[in-house]
């Protein structure tokens, strides 16, 4: 049994994270799906939020996907999924904040907020600016693509990623769409879509509108 063990949910988009980052890695692991709807006791007396990604690493606990994330490039450095200078990794670093300080409150804020009318408009609009934001300071500054931080996958393409993937249902259910001068954000994806972690990580669009079906049409 490998000594990396990693708990997860099939429709978790932070596990996702942590999936498509082990195999990227190409780390040897064992995969153990919680039920998360019916969480079992093992499971409750393991976890200290009760949240998934969970990882066991030798005999050790870590949880919080960029923590994981970020304990899984220390430990297993080749291939390396931060740049190497310590300004791009800032930059690197800036991004990953970016994505869970600012674009995640935006789509949540969407849902929650589904049944007032005014606020779907706000939250919409407040999701388009966070793109435009990607691709103005982020995909144009950086380094050229394909992938956000230049020529090399890094921990701040699997930051994304999943979120992204969601985007359809958004645009589908509550009319985000991503703003048309996001040519990069667009060439960024069709990156990601290739790429072997997120193929083998993917849910489809009909399986992301099946969850999020509980949540009614806002507009
Ligand atoms: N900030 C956490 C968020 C993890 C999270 O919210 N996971 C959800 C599933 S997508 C979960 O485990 N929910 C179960 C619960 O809250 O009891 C991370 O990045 O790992």
């Amino acid at each position: 049994m490998p000594d990396v063990e990693l708990f997860s949910f099939k429709a978790c988009p932070y596990a996702q994270r942590t999936r498509m980052m082990l195999i990227e890695k190409g780390i040897e692991y064992s995969l153990t799906e919680v039920d998360l709807y019916n969480k079992p006791d093992w499971w409750k007396e393991l976890s200290p939020h009760g949240k998934v990604p969970l990882l066991r690493h030798n005999g050790g606990l870590v949880y919080e996907s960029r923590v994981i994330n970020e304990y899984l490039e220390e430990v297993f450095p080749e291939p390396t999924l931060l740049p190497e200078s310590p300004m791009h990794r800032a930059k690197a670093r800036i991004w990953i904040d970016y994505c869970d300080t600012y674009l995640l409150p935006a789509l949540h804020n969407l849902i929650a907020d589904r049944h007032n009318d005014e606020k779907v408009i706000r939250n919409r609009k407040s999701i388009e600016e966070k793109l435009l934001f990607i691709e103005k300071e982020g995909l144009r500054k950086l380094g050229g693509g394909p992938f956000f931080m230049g020529p090399d996958i890094t921990l701040v393409d699997l930051q994304f990623m999943p979120f992204i993937e969601r985007l359809p249902c958004y645009k589908e259910l509550w009319g985000a769409s991503i703003p048309k001068e996001c040519s990069r954000l667009r060439a960024w994806i069709k990156t990601m879509q290739d790429q072997e972690s997120h193929k083998r990580t993917v849910n489809s669009f009909e399986f992301h509108m099946q969850r999020y079906s509980k949540y009614d049409k806002a507009a």
